[in-house]
């Protein structure tokens, strides 16, 4: 299959299959979860730096400064960086690139830019999943870059073991920042620009409102000073996101985080399958361009054209069968499936006793005849044991039944009634339905 090919070069140190395997996990189809699926097992090791900041705060120079400084330790490093793409400027990404440039030759380092989708503060949804395939792969530490402007910034630099919040002088900036929630985030702050105005002032400012948050469960997040294009600082900043580090680690706090940040992973899963899900359900065009005719026409509300798309149009509710023991027939479904009696009535009027069988799924409906002469006792003179109805579960049961009779069957009753277990039901003769007798139960 391509993708175990893929995986085995990107695993042997292909640059170029890692790249796919990663745009195949941004896509996010089948193939993208299959990947991140087979990484699953080799992720963990590495160590998951998020940076965040206004824009233009220097986040992307800062990341090339300190990854110059862990390649000079000889670590390994992936950079996932977000940027906002400018539909009129093509977005920040070239520029990432064209800084990044020393690093680009290097097999140590690996960069990957992904564009925010379009709307406003809107992010490239697989940013913690493209941070799991570089971890797998084996880089020592990742930095995880994104702008922070709101909650779903804060969301994604939350996937960090260590979150760093960028800032510059100014206390315009920072106020903004406090506001976006990532003050209560941020695990070290860094001012940098530190060559401009007056830095210092911006960080007495910060210091002062992480003295207001309580709570950092023992830690006291560091500020740090830095001029990024010179690296001034930078070696500090980074020793800061160390200490953080060692601090997690000696307090068996790093498991915890991690094993916290599993919820959100699962989520994710959750909303990317009913997202998959959804999106086969609008996939019959016609059906599509139909309920919209009907909503414009005032037909109908978006709502219950929504409805209709996600209730199916039939759905196999319960079988029923025809026995003339309950309890042996009960015994043996529930040896084989498990399955355990629900509910037990006797309905004298029509002459049956019922069990219910509940599976999760489809419902087992077993029928023995209560004394002789009613249908069932009929059914089961000349048929024997066996089945005795199906029951689908329909959206509307009237619309259900006047279709069946606009195509020529026979109701066996006019209208609905309520069945034994309170849901309108109704019963189609069973000459025009394929010879079975067909139950309709509103869902
Ligand atoms: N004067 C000064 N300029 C910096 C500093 N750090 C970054 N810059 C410049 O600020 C601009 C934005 O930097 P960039 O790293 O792209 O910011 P990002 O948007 O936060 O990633 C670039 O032109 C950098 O060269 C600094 O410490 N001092
Ligand atoms: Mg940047």
């Amino acid at each position: 299959m391509v993708i175990d090919t893929l995986l085995e070069e990107a695993l042997g140190g292909s640059a170029q299959a890692l790249a796919r395997l990663i745009s195949m996990v941004e896509d996010g189809g089948p193939d993208g979860t299959a990947a991140l699926r087979a990484m699953h097992p080799r992720a963990g090791r590495a160590y998951l730096i998020g940076v965040t900041g206004p824009p233009g705060a220097g986040k992307s120079t800062l990341v090339d400064a300190w990854t110059a400084s862990l390649r000079r330790q000889g670590r390994t490093v992936g950079i996932v960086a977000v940027d906002p793409s400018s539909p009129f400027t093509g977005g920040a990404l070239l520029g990432d690139r064209v800084r990044m440039q020393d690093h680009a030759t290097d097999a140590g380092v690996f960069i990957r830019s992904m564009a925010t989708r379009g709307h406003l503060g809107g992010l490239a949804p697989a940013t913690a999943d493209v941070a799991k395939i570089l971890d797998a792969i084996g880089y020592d530490i990742i930095f995880i870059e994104t702008v922070g402007t709101g909650q779903a910034e804060v969301d994604i630099v939350g996937a960090g073991d260590t979150v760093v919040i960028v800032l510059v002088p100014g206390l315009g900036d920072a106020v903004q920042t406090m506001k976006a929630g990532l003050m209560e985030i941020g695990d070290a702050f860094v001012v940098n620009k530190a060559d401009h105005d007056d830095p210092d002032r911006t960080v007495a400012e910060i210091t002062m409102m992480l003295q207001l948050n309580q709570d950092r469960g023992g830690w006291r997040p560091p500020v740090v000073k830095t001029v990024a294009t010179s690296a001034q600082g930078t070696d500090e900043a980074l020793a800061a996101i160390e200490a953080h580090r060692a601090y997690l680690t000696a307090n068996d706090l790093l498991e915890r985080r991690r094993k916290e940040r599993r919820r959100a992973e699962i989520v994710r899963v959750v909303e990317r399958r009913a997202r998959d899900r959804a999106l086969d359900l609008v996939r019959d065009s016609g059906r599509l361009d139909d309920l919209a005719e009907r909503v414009h026409r005032g037909e109908m509300d978006p709502y219950a054209a929504a409805d209709e798309i996600l209730t199916p149009r039939m759905m196999l509710d319960h079988v029923g069968i025809a026995v003339r023991n309950l309890g042996d027939a009960a015994r043996f479904y529930g040896a084989v499936f498990g399955l355990s009696m629900a509910e037990r009535y006797e309905l004298p009027d029509e002459g049956v006793r019922v069990a219910f069988l509940r599976s999760g799924g489809v419902d087992l409906e077993l029928l023995e005849p209560l004394g002789e002469g009613g249908p069932l006792a009929k059914f089961l003179a000349t048929h024997g044991p066996g089945l005795h109805h199906i029951a689908f579960r329909v959206p509307d049961i009237r619309r259900a039944m006047s279709a069946a009779a606009a195509a020529g069957c026979m109701l066996i009753e006019p209208a609905p009634r309520r069945g034994a277990r309170g849901s309108p039901i109704a019963f189609l003769h069973p000459s025009a339905a394929g010879g079975v007798l067909v139950e309709l139960v509103q869902g």
